[in-house]
């Protein structure tokens, strides 16, 4: 069951000029970035009241984020992110229903240890979506 929205992810050529331009221009603070190695990429966050902005930069030469900043050098919107309550359950229930959830049905997770899961953009309006289980902290 979709929960809510965690964040929306952007994929930047570099942290470092991402986290300055936002908070020059925007007075943003971006919090310190973590190298989630698994996904091929560097992480960092703005926490806002409700939601969080990604920023991602490639960690390797073939990180799959580094083929998005191919087709877009400058950066753009990578996928957004609901929250569910069970990443399994929810993946199946949608499944169901002729959805396609990306990977070889291995588990995923994110830099903070929560299962995650990939929906295909066709099936969602041309967006990517990440599904992201919250831990219980
Ligand atoms: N926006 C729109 N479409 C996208 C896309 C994007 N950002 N990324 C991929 N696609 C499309 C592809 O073009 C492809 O379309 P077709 O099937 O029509 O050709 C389709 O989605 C599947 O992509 P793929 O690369 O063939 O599929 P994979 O299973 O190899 O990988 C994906 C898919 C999205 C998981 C991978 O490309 C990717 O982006 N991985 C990084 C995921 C990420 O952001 N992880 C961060 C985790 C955050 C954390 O740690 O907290």
């Amino acid at each position: 069951m979709i929960t809510g929205l965690s964040h929306v992810s952007i994929a930047v050529p570099s942290l470092e000029a991402a986290a300055k331009r936002l908070n020059e221009v925007y007075g943003l603070e971006v919090g310190a970035a973590k190298v989630n190695e698994a996904q091929g990429v560097r992480l960092a966050y703005v926490e806002l009241s409700n939601a969080r902005i990604e920023l991602m930069e490639p960690s390797r030469p073939d990180s799959p984020v580094a083929k998005f900043l191919e087709k877009h050098p400058a950066g753009g919107i990578h996928h957004f992110c609901l929250n569910v309550d069970d990443v399994p359950s929810t993946a199946a229930g949608i499944v169901s229903k002729g959805a396609k959830v990306l990977g070889d049905g291995s588990p995923q997770r994110n830099v903070h240890g929560e299962r995650i899961a990939f929906v295909h953009p066709k099936d969602f309006l041309g967006a990517l979506v990440e599904l992201e289980e919250k831990r219980d902290t």
